[in-house]
Order: structure tokens, then sequence, then C-alpha cells
């Protein structure tokens, strides 16, 4: 038998609330006195617990929603046990007011502790909990029952922001003042605004993140051979094809293989959050500073659109006219510094992508070939991965490395 929930009267005087949080899904089986949702209004965060055990049918509700003392929020099928004292008692809709309504948890009014996912706490601890995206099964309770005190949070939130200002080393004392031109000529020229953003973001990614770096190489004279003959075939359209595009095309092959760097971890750091899109950074050295624009759907794309792409947007980068649609999402990112020289780097995460690649100079390299006994040369690419070691073991990186070289090495991938 269904049994329809409605919003109770509220008291306190609201009549209207929004709905902040949906704790339930269809399908879903509660007990009696289980939160279903949560309430926002302007005076106060209310948990509305279900008047019957059963499964939920249907949510007649959205987020974002507001709703007013007697709508219908949820439907649901009894359980069996329950029909026969709930068939006589089934509230009508206009009746809701007049029966007897689900004792509901008003922050303001009555600071009682709810069970909801097997944590205990008042409306006021969980609302600001949610607004702080903090999660309470992370805090250790000292209240009466196991219960989460309005402390307990206060504490647990004092002690993150130690350990941040500890690890980002905001909280040291501030640099001593050195005069320089006592030591000879000196000149002073103020950090870009963008060299002042990225600085703080990569001494951010580069303490909170444990990097590995991994090190291989690519005999990549069959794909530079390719390449040259595609780049002749573009030049007349005015299309430049470098090494990069081709990078592009291996990475989404790899990742694919290897998802765990295509990743991020969540922002309580308990899952790990694989995707499915394969949008790309690509870092872009300005007179400004470091600019890392995004392709997005690199799997989709030709080496030829790419290669417009990449070249439209290293321009828009250099002119500072990059939305910031452009600069957002990335799930990957490759910095190349293969057109200007070195070899090896290790390049820096950038969060909350989990891995990036360094790309360094190709060059010429006598290697030895087994078959005709004899040195041959081959046009070899220097690179790294730089991962977090929180989502990525050093076996994986190992693996990772290995087939971005096989995937080079087979022009079929390119073609
Ligand atoms: N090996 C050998 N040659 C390479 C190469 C490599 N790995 N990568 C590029 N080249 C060649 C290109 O093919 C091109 O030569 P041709 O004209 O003969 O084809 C030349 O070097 C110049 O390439 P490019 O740098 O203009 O183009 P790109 O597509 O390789 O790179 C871009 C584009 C925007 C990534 C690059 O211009 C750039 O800004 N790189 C710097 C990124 C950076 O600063 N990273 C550091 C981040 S960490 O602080």
């Amino acid at each position: 038998m269904n049994y329809d929930i409605f919003l109770p009267d509220l008291g306190e005087g609201i009549e209207s609330a929004e709905v902040s949080e949906i704790s339930v899904s269809v399908g879903d089986l509660i007990e009696k006195d289980t939160t279903i949702l949560v309430l926002e209004s302007d005076k106060a965060s209310m948990e509305i617990p279900a008047d019957v055990s059963g499964e939920i049918k249907e949510i007649a509700i959205k987020k974002g929603q507001e709703v007013k003392t007697g709508d219908l929020l949820i439907k649901v099928e009894l359980k069996q046990s329950e029909m026969e004292v709930e068939v006589s008692s089934q509230p009508k809709k206009q009746e809701t007011k007049e029966t007897e309504a689900p004792e509901i948890n008003i922050e303001k009014k009555q600071k009682q502790e709810t069970p909801n996912g097997g944590v205990f706490a008042s409306p006021g601890v969980r609302r600001l909990s949610r607004e702080l995206e903090i999660n309470l099964k992370n805090i250790r309770p000292t209240g009466k029952k196991g219960r989460i005190t309005k402390e307990d949070l206060h504490s647990f939130i004092k002690n993150k922001i130690n350990q941040a200002v500890t690890t980002t080393g905001k909280g040291k004392k501030p640099r001593q003042k050195i005069d320089f031109s006592q030591w000879g000529p000196i000149e002073q020229k103020p950090l870009s605004k963008i060299q002042k953003i990225a600085g703080g973001r990569l001494q951010n990614a580069w303490t909170e993140i444990p990097h590995v770096t991994q090190f291989n190489t690519a005999d990549i004279t069959d794909l530079n051979e390719f390449r040259k003959k595609l780049k002749k075939q573009n030049e007349p359209a005015g299309i430049k094809i470098t090494f990069l595009p081709f990078l592009l095309k291996a990475a989404v092959l790899l990742l694919k293989k290897h998802p765990q760097f295509n990743s991020s971890l969540d922002h309580a750091e308990e899952n790990i959050v694989l995707k499915n899109y394969y949008h790309i950074g690509v870092a872009v050295d300005t007179n400004q500073g470091l600019v890392v624009p995004v392709i997005r759907d690199v799997d989709r794309k030709s080496i030829v659109e790419l290669s417009k792409e990449l070249e439209s947007i290293s321009k828009k980068a250099r002119n500072k006219k990059l939305s910031a649609k452009e600069l957002n999402g990335a799930s990957f990112t490759i910095s190349s510094l293969g057109g200007i020289g070195g070899e090896y780097f290790t390049p820096i995460v950038n969060p909350p992508e989990v891995a990036i690649m360094g790309i360094s100079k190709s060059r010429w390299k006598p290697v030895f070939d087994i078959s005709s006994n004899d040195f041959k040369p081959r046009f070899v690419l220097p690179y790294s991965i730089s991962y977090d070691h929180r989502v990525i073991d050093g076996a994986d990186g190992s693996r990772f490395v290995k087939d971005f070289s096989l995937i080079l090495e087979d022009i079929n991938n390119f073609q």
C-alpha cells in the first residue's frame, strides 16, 4: 500500500522553506524517523523525518525547490507490518496540519541530535558541515551517545586550518628583508598577476601533493618522418604540424588504458573520480608567465584539428585573450619544452589533476641495434611524468611510461 508524506507544519511561524538536501533516493528502504530531507529557511535549518517505514517509490520535490506546509514530498510503499496501523491514519493533504506531525529537528528551536548515516549531530552542525563540505564521518564525536557537538566540528576545522598553515608555510614568519644593493647594482621588477597566481598554485601543489616523477625515452624516428610528411602537406594551408598534436593523441590512448592518470581525488580525499572525458591542458609560455589553456575532447579531434587549435589557444594565451572556460576543466596536462631545449624536467602536478607529462627536446642518438650488431642513428624523445603518489603507485607510473613509448613508436596509432 502506498503512503504519501506531506510537509507538516514547520512551527516557528515558518510557512515555507527551501529543500537544501534530499537524503533518500527512489528504491531506498527507510525506517520511521529516518531523515528524508533537510530544509533551510531564513530562520532555521530543519531535518524532516519520515513518519512511516517502507520503500521510497517517488520523490515529488527537487533540491532548491521552495516547499510549504501540506506539499507532497515523497510516496512510500508501506512495510507489511505498518500497513494495518497506517491504513486508517493516512492523512489527506488538507488534513496534514491536524494530524500528529512527525517531530522535526529545527536547529533554532531544539538543538537535538538525529541519527543519519550512522552519524549523530544537530541540524546546525550538519548545516555548517554541508556548507564547508566536511564529511561528518571524519569527526571524532565527544557528545553523549556518540553525538558530534558544535565544539567537535569547530576543533576539526581549527585543526584543518592549522595543518594547512603548516603545510603551505603561510603561517611562517615573514621573510627577512635583504638589501641586495649592498653587494652591487640591482633592479626591481614586480611579479606579473599571472606569475603571482600561478606561483601560489604551484607552491600549494608542490607542498600538498606527494610527487613522484618517472623518466623515459621514446624512439620517434618513424613518427618524425610521418610528421614531416604531414607538415609539408599542410604548409600550403598555413597549418603548422609540430610534435605536440601527436603527443596529445598518444596521451588519450594512454589515459584510456590507465584511467587513474585521468582522475582526481574528491574533496574529502575518500574517492577517486575517474573521468571519461579527455580535456588536456597545455602549458604555454607567455611573456606574462605560464598559462595552461585546455583543449577539450582531444579524443574526438584529428591531428590537423589539434594543430589548428593549439596554434589558436597559444596565440590567445600570449595575447591574454583566453576566456575562463578555456582555462578550466582539464583532466590531464602536457607541458612541452621540446621546442626550446634541455633534457628531462620534473613538472608540477596541476591540481585537481593527478598527473602531468613533461616533454623535452628530441635528439638524434646512436642506439645499439642487436640485429645488425651496430649503432644506428635514432630520433629519441626524452619525457617525464609527475604524478600524485596518493592516487598512483610507482608500478603504475612505470607501466604508464612503458606504454607511452610503445604508442609513440607505432605510427599506425596516428594514421
Ligand atoms: N623535440 C624536437 N623538436 C620539437 C619538440 C620535441 N619534443 N617539440 C617541438 N619541437 C619543434 C617543433 O616541431 C617546431 O619545429 P618545426 O617548426 O621544425 O616543426 C619547434 O620545435 C617549435 O615548436 P613550438 O614550441 O612552437 O610548438 P609546439 O607545438 O611544440 O609547442 C607550445 C607549443 C605552446 C606548447 C610551446 O610554444 C610552449 O609555449 N612551450 C613552453 C611550455 C612551458 O613553458 N612549459 C613549462 C611549464 S613548467 O614551468
